[in-house]
């Protein structure tokens, strides 16, 4: 059983690319379990096999405990974790080759704080398990805001413990689609997005960032070094369109794989 889970800052696509993704692998004669862990989820683009609101509801608790939005988050993420055995049975029911998890927007709750990590480590223990974290490709279309996202990402990863694929998503909103082929696509994305400039090894650190305002230049150079070290380019894709889901899967492939748990 291969236990992905879909993270990144809110309105990354991560529901919508449980929804694509399932329908992908499907496709592939692979059994898919679709699993909600967003307490405070209103519409779904899919049907969860598995929904964590089944035992906690983000809402009910706000009306309940008289809390905020994130609050009420918070605090239902404390919840689930008395379910985790219940929810883990359930996903084990499915039965599934391929168990995706869609994560809550707030990164806070999955990664900060101290239920998330607990939650899914306990979640994925015995499977091999991943994270995809998405990025919104309209949100690395400046060289400063793909510094901040991928520290994001690497502090994302720490927290976890989980191998980690990146992945840009909606590149249909900043690319033409419409002659697409894999070649032109990443040529289209490395002229438009920074991010792609930053991590491919063409263009030695210093020259990526000239002409860009940093606060530190000489750390800036050191960061980019050192995601260079971590962090492949991100496969992009969209979840919309269906695009680049192969390579995502092989992507997923190869980290799992190499992954050694504890
Ligand atoms: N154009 C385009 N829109 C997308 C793509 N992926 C998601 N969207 C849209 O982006 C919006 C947010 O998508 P969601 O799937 O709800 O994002 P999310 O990360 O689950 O959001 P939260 O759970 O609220 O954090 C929706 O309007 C989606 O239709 C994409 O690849 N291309
Ligand atoms: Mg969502």
């Amino acid at each position: 059983m291969n236990m992905l889970f879909i993270a990144g800052p809110a309105g990354s696509g991560k529901s919508l690319l449980t929804s694509t993704l399932s329908t992908w692998i499907e496709r592939f004669e692979y059994s898919v379990c679709k699993v909600n862990l967003d307490p405070a989820s209103e519409l779904l683009p899919y049907v969860p096999d598995v929904d964590a609101k089944r035992y906690v509801n983000a809402r009910d608790l706000m009306i309940k405990r008289g809390l905020g939005p994130n609050g009420a988050l918070l605090a239902s993420m404390d919840e689930l974790l008395n379910y985790v055995v219940d929810i883990k049975t359930e996903i084990e029911d499915c039965r599934a080759d391929y168990v995706l998890v869609d994560l809550p927007g707030q990164l806070e709750v999955i990664a900060f704080r101290l239920p998330g990590p607990r939650l899914l480590q306990e979640l994925a223990e015995g499977s091999k398990a991943a994270v995809i974290f998405l990025i919104d490709a309209r949100l690395v279309s400046k060289m400063y805001s793909a510094y901040a996202l991928l520290l994001l990402a690497l502090s994302t990863t720490y927290r976890l413990n989980l191998p980690m694929v990146l992945a840009v998503n909606k590149v249909d909103l900043v690319v033409d689609l419409t002659t697409y082929s894999n070649k032109k696509l990443y040529e289209k994305l490395y002229e438009a997005l920074p991010i792609y400039r930053l991590l491919s090894e063409y263009g030695e650190c210093p020259s990526v960032i000239t002409g860009e305002s940093f606060l530190d230049v000489s750390v800036s150079v050191q960061l980019c070094e050192i995601f260079r070290q971590f962090i492949k380019p991100p496969t992009p894709i969209s979840a919309r369109e269906a695009i680049g889901l192969d390579d995502l899967i092989t992507e997923i492939e190869n980290v799992v794989a190499t992954y050694k748990e504890g």
